[in-house]
């Protein structure tokens, strides 16, 4: 039976945020600054997560005492489809090695992430955490998604066998400051940012959108989720993972429309049905979330604007400064 646990408190602790400079682990940074810890990055030189001895002298030395595993091998739908290898080696490595070191040296609570794609392709919607492995995967991200089951299985065996307190989100498709630009890589909303920017500045026409832009995604913004995420460190232990999620969503075609308007963008829309749709829908049920005590507060309007404003100062300044 899921249960709260009140009164896991990260102050004083030695808190790793595995994956700092990604997106999460980005947010979990800011969000943890008001918890009165000591937040743990590793360097990326000299510390590979895919490698077992290279994670356990880490956190030998280290000393973690709890830690969120948001590092990761992510992308977009492109990155998923066309670089399965890395997809489901690099994350079954990171979370097998993250996992079994915690249990060595004996870590008080761990949380591992995962991702709204381990759900069937074709999973009753609102999904609920019910859903997992009642049917077959979505084929473009079926090699991220089988590696991160295993992460969610590899927490709960090591909770039953050994007694770890390691627990399990869910995270729906996430976006916010911090995010990847790059087009070929990046999921949807930074992709659509930075490409309707691009059109604005060159008064280009139109933007070219993959696939029908029928198929319909929900969008958390990551300060939200990084808020869930310490949310449940504190308050929650037991077996069962929680999907975290805004609670609705949208078209691919809306959003664009969204972001069009995010950026000031005027121009036309060209859908490039060559390229993959992915699942039709994957909103999750945020019931159990709810239950526990916790609820996203961003509304997509405000995040998308947010993000824009970080693209704008951060990459698209930066690329100025680089080529001046
Ligand atoms: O965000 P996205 O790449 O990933 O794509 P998924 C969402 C939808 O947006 C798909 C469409 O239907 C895309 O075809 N789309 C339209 C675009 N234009 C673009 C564009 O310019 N770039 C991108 N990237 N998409 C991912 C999984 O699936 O979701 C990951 O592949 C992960 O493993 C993540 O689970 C949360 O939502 O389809």
């Amino acid at each position: 039976m899921p249960s709260t646990s009140p009164g896991y408190t990260l102050r004083n602790k030695r808190v790793w945020v595995a994956g700092h400079r990604g997106l999460v682990g980005g947010a979990l940074v800011r969000r943890l600054q008001g918890e009165g810890c000591e937040i743990l990055t590793a360097p990326r030189d000299g510390v590979d997560l895919r490698r077992p001895d290279h994670v356990e002298r880490w956190m030998a030395t280290a000393k973690p005492q709890a830690i969120f595993l948001a590092a990761a091998k992510v992308g977009g739908i492109y990155a998923n489809d066309t670089r399965p290898a890395e997809f489901i080696y690099d994350n079954l490595m990171i979370q097998s090695n993250v996992v079994e070191a915690s249990y060595r040296l004996g870590v008080e609570k761990l949380m591992l992430l995962g991702s709204s794609c381990i759900y069937p392709r074709l999973a009753p919607q609102p999904i609920p955490e019910s859903a997992l492995l009642t049917g077959p995967l979505e084929p473009t991200n079926q090699w991220y998604a089988v590696a991160k089951i295993a992460g969610i299985k590899l927490g709960q065996a090591y909770r039953r066998q050994y007694g770890c307190d390691f627990i399990s989100v869910m995270p729906t498709n996430l976006y916010g400051p911090g995010d990847n630009f790059d087009l070929m890589q990046s999921h949807v909303v930074p992709a659509l940012l930075a490409k309707a920017h691009a059109a604005m500045v060159e008064r280009a026409p139109s933007i070219e959108v993959w696939g029908t832009g029928k198929v319909r995604r929900e969008f958390l913004y990551v300060d939200d989720a990084a808020d869930g995420m310490v949310y449940l460190m504190k308050n929650y232990s037991g077996e069962e993972f929680v999907n975290l999620g805004p609670g609705s969503d949208v078209t691919i075609a809306e959003l664009v429309d969204l972001v069009c308007k995010a950026v000031g963008y005027r121009g036309g829309v060209q859908f490039d049905t060559s390229r993959p749709d992915g699942a039709p829908r994957k909103m999750v049920d945020i019931e159990f979330a709810a239950s526990l005590g916790w609820k996203a507060q961003t509304p997509l309007k405000e995040g998308l604007a947010t993000t824009y404003r970080w693209y704008v100062d951060h990459i698209v300044r930066e690329t100025a400064r680089a080529v001046a």
